[in-house]
């Protein structure tokens, strides 16, 4: 049997919103069990070797138990995960990672929703992964009225799952991305990833996903302002959500503009209206991804995965080195602090000093 533990993340994924404290909304999701896990036999449950063919096939058919448990070892980077992740190789590649990032409360999960019901009408399928960026909310507290679950129990095409950023301060954590690769080796379609666009966040979604959608809406305020932030540099395709609202057209208006100083590729880049709660342009979003994920394509898998790898080494490695100067504060982090106040030392040759004693 499964633990109580397994049981509850297996089953189907629900894709919830309610209000949370400080007026924003935040996205659950709820794993449920099914009755069909528990009375399953034995020999078609994920068992402790997640990494042997028989698993991974069942990985490879969507069985969404076996998704579930390799997206818990790989979160948790359990002993288990190694051995797992190099099992996933030869199958990573063909999903299309389409990053979805915007100020809060610009309709992001509300849209990706809308995009889940697209994508299956056309017999595609997809993964959703919403990086929650505070803590996750346990039970129904939080679940008033507002709530409205979109995948399907039973579909076996869509798969979502929402991952706390809490205990990972800046940006994506690496298990988002270890969770990417599940999905992609279970074969969905499109691996769609959910952020604020905040700080260290849009950095990292735009490195790691193949196609970077920046959603916005108007009254969130500065309406562009809230865009100004290295967003409007990232996007592959820029989108208005909210079309219903008023001020919608001439934010839509204020994007363009602002793409028309932005050099380089501005031209190419597509901005779309949509109402995510009435599913208007939404078929023309997803038609915009699959465009921009043809040419992405092209690069070829090895070459985008390189891509990624390289980053996420980098992002790795500069997370390293600033926790292991922490943890050895004084002496020489000191030394080379009065050096830079008594302006002798440059901030950068002390960091490049202090790598150097790293290393
Ligand atoms: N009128 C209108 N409201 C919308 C639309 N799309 C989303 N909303 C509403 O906007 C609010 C925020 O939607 P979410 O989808 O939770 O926004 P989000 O960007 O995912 O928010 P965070 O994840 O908290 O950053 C909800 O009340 C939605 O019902 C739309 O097209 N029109
Ligand atoms: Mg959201």
């Amino acid at each position: 049997m499964p633990s109580s533990r397994q049981s509850s993340e297996d089953g189907a994924a629900r894709y919830f919103h309610g209000p949370c404290g400080n007026g924003r909304l935040r996205l659950i999701s709820r794993y449920m069990t099914r009755s069909t896990d528990i009375s399953a036999p034995a020999a078609t449950r994920p068992t402790d070797d997640l990494a042997s063919a028989a698993a991974i096939a069942r990985l490879r058919a969507r069985d969404r138990r076996f998704v579930a448990a390799a997206i818990t070892e790989l979160e948790r980077l359990s002993p288990k995960a190694s051995g797992l992740l190099e099992a996933l190789q030869p199958h990573l590649g063909h999903a299309l990672v389409v990053g979805f990032t915007g100020p809060p409360g610009a309709g992001k999960s509300t849209l990706v929703n809308a995009l889940i019901r697209e994508v299956r009408r056309g017999g595609r399928t997809v993964g959703v992964i919403a990086v929650d960026p505070s803590s996750p909310v346990s039970g129904g507290a939080i679940l008033g009225d507002r709530i409205r679950m979109t995948a399907a129990l039973d579909d076996d095409g869509v798969f979502v799952r929402s991952l706390a950023s809490r205990g990972y301060l800046g940006g994506l954590s690496p298990a988002a991305v270890r969770i990417i690769d599940a999905l992609d080796a279970a074969g969905y379609d499109l691996v769609i990833l959910e952020t604020v666009g905040t700080g260290q966040n849009e950095i990292d979604v735009a490195e790691v996903a193949d196609v970077r959608v920046v959603i916005s809406a108007p009254g969130l305020g500065d309406d562009i302002q809230a865009m100004k932030s290295g967003l409007l540099e990232i996007a592959d395709i820029l989108v208005v959500n909210k079309g219903d609202r008023e001020g919608a057209e001439r934010t839509l208006q204020q994007l363009v503009g602002a793409l028309s100083i932005r050099t380089g590729s501005a031209a190419k880049v597509p901005v779309l209206k949509t109402t995510a709660t009435s599913g208007e342009g939404v078929e023309d979003l997803l038609g915009a991804i699959e465009r921009v994920g043809r040419g992405v394509v092209a690069q070829g898998v090895a070459a985008r995965r390189r891509r990624r790898a390289r980053y996420l080494i980098a992002r790795a490695a500069a997370d390293l080195v600033a926790a292991r100067i922490r943890a050895g504060e004084g002496g020489r982090l000191e030394a080379l602090s009065d050096a830079v106040l008594s302006g002798r030392l440059p901030v950068e040759d002390a960091a490049r000093q202090i790598i150097s004693d790293e290393a």
